[in-house]
């Protein structure tokens, strides 16, 4: 399964689109669950062509096709995230202003429309003001935050300043690559996850304290 799991991670960092789909079906067929996919295979897929383009090793382009050959993995893998689970609760999803990156928010969906959430995802790039539309239209149990670049991360606390104004008791979750728990308790969030599989157990414990 070892070998297998390896080629899929080459087919993604490849940007290879048929590949990765067709390995994805090879490794479940292996026995390999979507979990051990996407720890051991998919994310550090990503991780690894991110630290290529940070060397030089890799351009933009080459992160534009491995995201692709992501996204390909990732449908394949999306109704096998989570279970049949009743009703959690609604969960308003977006990335900040001025970030374009979805697919760390995209898993962070599947896995919670997969443990029952009903997830109202409002896209990328969004202006803060979108952010308390939405809110208001929605009114959901937690609003959701995604940020992936040092720059973009500033936004949060703008928007959880913004959210409080309306609602001082909004439960709100942040995560994204360069998000730390430190980063959150500063910026006022009530919750963070560094995964989208924690990202679900935040989001129960969320609602569980917020009914106790
Ligand atoms: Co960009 N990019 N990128 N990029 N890119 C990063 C983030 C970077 C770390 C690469 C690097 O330099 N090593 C770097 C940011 C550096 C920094 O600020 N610290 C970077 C840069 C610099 C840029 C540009 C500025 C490059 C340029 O133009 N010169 C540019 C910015 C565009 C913009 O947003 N304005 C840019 C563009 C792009 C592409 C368009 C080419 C493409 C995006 C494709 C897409 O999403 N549509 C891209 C990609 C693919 C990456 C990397 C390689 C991979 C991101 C990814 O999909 N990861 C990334 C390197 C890296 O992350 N190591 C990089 C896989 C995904 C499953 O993980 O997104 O971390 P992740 O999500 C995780 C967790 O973070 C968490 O759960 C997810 C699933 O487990 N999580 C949450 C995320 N949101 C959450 C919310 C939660 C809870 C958990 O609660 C609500």
């Amino acid at each position: 399964m070892q070998d297998l799991l390896l080629r899929l991670k080459e087919a993604i960092m490849t940007g290879e689109e048929e590949d990765t789909a067709r390995l994805v079906s090879e490794n479940l067929e292996a026995g390999a669950s979507a979990e051990d996919m996407l720890s051991t295979a998919m994310a550090p897929a990503m991780q690894e062509i991110g630290e290529r383009f940070s060397r030089n090793e890799a351009f933009i382009p080459e992160l534009i096709v491995a995201a692709a050959a992501m996204e390909a993995g990732l449908e394949l893998l999306k109704p096998l995230l989570g279970g049949r689970e009743k009703a959690q609760g609604r969960i308003v999803l977006g990335t900040v202003q001025g970030d374009i990156h979805y697919i760390g928010k995209n898993l962070v969906r599947m896995c919670l429309e997969g443990a029952g959430f009903e997830v109202v995802d409002l896209g990328e790039d969004l202006k803060t003001e979108k952010f308390v539309e939405a809110y208001r239209q929605y009114q959901p149990d937690i609003l959701g935050l995604s940020a992936l670049l040092s720059s973009t991360m500033q936004h949060l606390p703008e928007v959880i300043r913004a959210i409080r104004q309306i609602d001082g008791d909004a439960l709100i979750m942040v995560g994204g690559a360069p998000v730390t728990q430190e980063y959150a308790d500063q910026a006022g969030a009530s919750g963070y996850a560094p995964d989208a599989f924690l990202a679900v157990r935040k989001a129960k414990d969320l609602m569980a304290a917020r009914r106790a």
